[in-house]
């Protein structure tokens, strides 16, 4: 436990996962606030848009119609970041400052379902269920690419983090090499193996569910929470009780407790500032077709970018961009306000 001054005087936190440094400054949640203000997000109110290019039976760009598909639909992304064709694997030259080598990759969207105006926290059990086998067969599939290195998939919801439609969707980049943060994340987890013979992350859960000081909710399966090290104002970490390093080792009954720890997070999300929450979430899986990745922990980062209101957003500039990520809010008191929320939708 820190010493209560500690707590409440400007600190730094370690990362454990990234070994990075976050400044926490909790005397300054007070200031006053003169900057942008946004509007507050809300679902849309249409089931089915006609100038929306995922809904079912719609041309997207390119021509290509959609299914009339009743549950979920993934295709191959129309503008991908990466292209599967290209050479990867070309050694860099170490001692050029001018290092570029090849990337190889593959990207696909996935669509949640049908609906226009659906969220994950507003849709059913099944539903989510659905959207979770989704992404172990895209992850299971991609892995048979023999130069697939790493699978990410990641959600971007709202506006205000870039997301280019309300209709409920993920994108998914499959590439050659190991991307910067997983990369980080891989190292941690396996410099903590080597030293301690246990599991970072099946430590961390242990230290979380004894303190409950930053536990958001949980189920038999999973287990959500504002981790010690937040950055952004209500970013959480949901973590697998079990040590499983992707999807695909997930029992179906696991499955059906992501879906549901997913609901239950994103309601609250919902809830707090009673709007349509904006974040970007990502599952983060072991590495593809190598060894190495059983010290890996299955979990999903959620970071959202709201800091007081529906409307004002936290920016990362400043000593943030030139040094290192601060925060006013700490953690306990982003995790006290999320736990203060309720598990009903406010729009139910
Ligand atoms: P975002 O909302 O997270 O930006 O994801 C939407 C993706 O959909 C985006 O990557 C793709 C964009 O390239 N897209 C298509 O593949 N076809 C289209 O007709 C429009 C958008
Ligand atoms: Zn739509």
């Amino acid at each position: 436990m820190m010493p209560d001054d500690l707590w409440k005087k400007p600190h730094r936190r370690l990362n454990p996962l990234t070994r990075e440094w976050v400044l926490v400054s909790p005397h300054r949640t007070q200031r006053p606030w003169l900057g942008k203000v946004e509007k507050a997000a809300q679902p849309s109110a249409l089931q089915y848009d006609p100038d929306c290019y995922l809904c079912p039976g719609n041309a997207r760009a390119g021509g290509v119609r959609n299914p009339q598909y009743n549950h979920t639909f993934v295709f191959d992304n129309d503008y991908p970041a990466l292209l599967p064709e290209v050479q990867s694997g070309r050694t860099a030259d170490p001692e050029s400052l001018l290092t570029a080598v090849p990337e190889a990759g593959t990207c696909r969207v996935v669509c949640f379902s049908p609906r226009h105006d659906l969220t994950l926290p507003r849709m059913t059990a099944e539903e989510l269920r659905a959207v979770v086998d989704v992404w172990a067969q895209e992850m299971a599939s991609l892995e048979t690419i023999s130069w697939v290195r790493y699978v990410q998939i990641f959600e971007n919801r709202g506006a205000l983090m870039g997301a280019s439609n309300p209709h409920p969707h993920c994108q998914i980049w499959a590439s050659a090499s190991l991307p910067n943060l997983p990369q980080k994340e891989l190292e941690s987890f396996a410099a903590y193996q080597t030293e301690k013979k246990r599991c970072l992350l099946c430590d961390y859960l242990r230290l979380e569910l004894e303190r409950k000081e930053r536990v958001v909710c949980e189920n038999d399966g999973f287990l959500a929470l504002v981790p010690f090290w937040a950055v952004w104002p209500f970013e959480t970490l949901i973590l697998s009780k079990r040590h499983v390093s992707s999807l695909l080792q997930l029992t179906s009954e696991e499955k059906n407790l992501l879906g549901d720890i997913l609901k239950r997070q994103t309601i609250r999300y919902d809830n707090l500032f009673e709007t349509s929450f904006p974040y970007s979430m990502g599952l983060h899986q072991r590495p593809s077709g190598s060894a190495e990745g059983a010290a890996w922990h299955f979990h999903l980062h959620f970071f959202p970018p709201l800091l007081r209101s529906a409307t004002v957003q936290k920016f990362m500039v400043g000593y943030e961009l030139l040094a290192t990520p601060q925060r006013d809010i700490t953690p306990e008191d982003a995790a006290a306000r999320l736990i203060a929320t309720s598990e009903k939708h406010y729009l139910d």
